[in-house]
């Protein structure tokens, strides 16, 4: 194999290990007759450009079985004709179903030009190609080719495949009958893989464009060269000198990072909950309450067709995972956090098992709730005719004096806590050392569910803290901060964070005064008044800033507390803002990056607070 085969090769089995993909399904034993006929087609799309494809078809099916194709950038797989399951998807094998696997443009084995988050055409081109087309030339072929089928196609992936499963929603084609979009990038500028509301996800972007383009790029492997990479990315004065340093402009999707770092129109194009008009196809959107990449979309998707719902065929699934954790086996426990049962078994057989068999196969009742979520604190699921829960009330949590945290909002006319945030010495958003996100061992995948208390005592991480609570209070709907901040600089990153303290006689294994992080997000001060257009911060002026921590089922149960933390960093997943306004942080100079000091304000005319969603009792 060539060096660069196996680089190639080395990335995509770091992508397995960091359960990008299911495992493999068992192999049959020796000697057993062929569960599959295995076929390989180069399927032509209406430009001529051909994309590689794999068609597994039971052997033994009794009658036509409905096709359920996955498309990816990832490598279609080597499935075998004896694989127990192709994808590792033992319970929709056990249905019934042809599986197909397609390279997408530019991957792989697939012939044509690979674009990172390909944007849709515009509205009036039909001539164009993008991956709705691609996704719709490809059910074209299948149901024309493929034998024995009863003409009828679901689409389904995680992640990256789960964003090439829903823009087929733009223009469906008419045998496609049940698309299952998880954990899809939605929109990865506003709250996916890349930026969160403008905050550039700094170790993600640069790690995942380098596995991705790195190598056709010319470039060697990837540079990290230490055990800790906080220090190997912190010994970079700026993001700048990072890029110039590592030539990461030759990656092309980072040159696209460092060309558009505002929300403008070439990531508004790229959106998908911008472009859906309808859902012309029952849709099952699946994600994780603690995804560490796509923890936006799921429910993005989700609120932009239930717009369109009116034959209420769209439905909400989340549970208590990381990234793509629901499509392999077991899912009773996130890093520290258990849950009761193998929940993600239990969503596979349960939930979307019946769900396809319904859409493709026409069996069962076709009773799906509009959502059906897991509260990790209660270990159940739990079904809501309608999301959010309309009997839902609004309540307020205030930031109040002495670092306590209360529903009562403060009446003091001048009050505030203070901290200084230095770009020398950013916050670790786990704890340390931090490994390279997709290496052996990485524990990138559970860095939402950490305790908290490993940054609790650090001076630039303020906390505010309830008493216990006296009865529970359940969480069910989007989270928004409202902040009312001042700096000493011109730009600022504000990280909020809702967490549920466990008491010290917490009965669960290890969880004594246990700071898990129920919600988390990050904003760049300067987009708080526009995303698209960015502003300085008024030195010394208290503004006002909303964090969008997005929707979540959680009970903080009685007798635990509530804890609201605030910080600047989250290093080195996010870049560190330099807290000087320079019209691009890309470019910015290693001398504008500089200690502040920034203030929150929680006074009766500026009351810095949470807005929830809370289930009557
Ligand atoms: N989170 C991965 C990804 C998707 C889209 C863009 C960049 C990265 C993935 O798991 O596919």
């Amino acid at each position: 194999m060539s060096p660069a085969a196996r680089r190639t090769l080395a990335f995509a089995v770091l992508l397995v290990a960091a359960g990008r993909f299911p495992i493999a399904a068992q192999q049959p034993a020796a000697g057993s007759a062929p569960r599959w006929e295995r076929r390989e087609a180069m399927v032509r799309m209406r430009d001529g450009v051909r994309l590689f494809t794999i068609v597994m078809i039971p052997r033994n099916a009794p009658g036509p079985v409905p096709i359920l194709l996955t498309r990816t950038p990832y490598g279609a797989g080597g499935w075998g004709e004896n694989e127990a399951a192709p994808g590792g998807f033992q319970e929709l094998a056990a249905d019934g179903y042809a599986f197909a696997f397609q390279d997408i443009r530019g991957r792989n084995r697939s012939e044509g030009q690979f674009l990172m988050n390909r944007p849709l055409r515009a509205p009036g081109d039909t001539a164009g190609i993008d991956e709705a087309t691609d996704a719709w030339d490809a059910v074209d072929w299948l149901v024309k080719n493929v034998p024995n089928t009863n003409g009828r196609v679901g689409i389904f992936g995680v992640s990256y495949p789960g964003w090439l499963a829903e823009v087929p929603l733009v223009y469906p084609h008419p045998a496609l009958k049940a698309v299952s979009p998880q954990a899809p990038m939605t929109d990865t500028w506003m709250g996916d893989d890349f930026f969160h509301q403008g905050a550039f996800r700094m170790s993600y972007g640069f790690e995942y464009s380098w596995g991705m383009e790195g190598q056709a790029a010319g470039l060697p492997s990837l540079p990290i060269d230490r055990a800790d990479a906080y220090d190997w990315y912190l010994a970079f004065p700026s993001l700048k000198d990072l890029t110039e340093r590592t030539s990461a402009m030759r990656l092309p999707t980072w040159r696209h990072f460092v060309e558009h770092p505002a929300y403008d129109s070439v990531w508004q194009a790229r959106a998908f909950q911008r472009s859906v008009r309808g859902v012309p196809v029952p849709t099952l959107t699946v994600g994780g309450w603690w995804d560490q990449e796509d923890i936006y979309g799921p429910t993005a998707t989700f609120a932009a067709l239930e717009r369109f719902d009116t034959a209420g065929v769209s439905s909400l699934v989340m549970g208590p995972w990381s990234h793509g954790q629901w499509s392999r086996p077991g899912g009773d426990a996130l890093g520290n956090v258990r849950f009761a049962g193998a929940t993600s078994d239990s969503f596979r057989l349960n939930i979307e098992a019946p769900w396809f068999r319904y859409w493709l196969r026409g069996e069962g009742t076709g009773h799906f709730a509009d959502a059906q979520l897991f509260d990790a604190a209660t270990g159940r699921w739990r079904s809501f005719a309608k999301w959010p829960p309309p009997e839902a009330a609004r309540r307020s949590l205030y930031l109040r004096a002495g670092r306590r945290l209360a529903f009562d909002p403060p009446a003091e006319r001048a009050a505030a806590d203070s901290f200084v945030s230095d770009p020398a010495s950013p916050v670790p958003y786990r704890p340390r050392p931090i490994e390279v996100t997709y290496s052996q061992g990485s524990r990138w995948n559970r860095w939402m569910t950490e305790d908290q208390r490993f940054v609790a005592r650090r001076p630039d991480v303020l906390s505010w803290e309830s008493e216990p609570l006296t009865e529970d209070v359940v969480v069910a709907g989007p989270v928004t901060a409202k902040l009312f901040a001042a700096t000493t600089g011109t730009d600022a990153d504000w990280v909020v964070k809702l967490v549920d303290v466990y008491p010290d006689t917490a009965a669960e294994a290890g969880m004594a005064g246990y700071e898990l992080m129920v919600a988390g997000e990050i904003l760049r001060g300067r987009y708080r008044a526009s995303f698209e257009r960015p502003e300085p911060i008024p030195a010394d002026a208290v503004e006002a800033y909303t964090v969008d921590l997005h929707p979540q089922f959680h009970t903080f149960r009685r007798g635990h507390r509530l804890m609201v933390q605030v910080q600047s960093s989250w290093f080195p997943l996010y870049d560190r803002n330099p807290q000087t306004y320079v019209s691009n942080i890309f470019e910015a100079p290693a001398s504008a990056y500089r200690a502040r000091t920034h203030r929150i304000v929680r006074t009766a005319a500026q009351p810095s607070h949470l807005e929830l969603l809370v289930l009557p009792r």
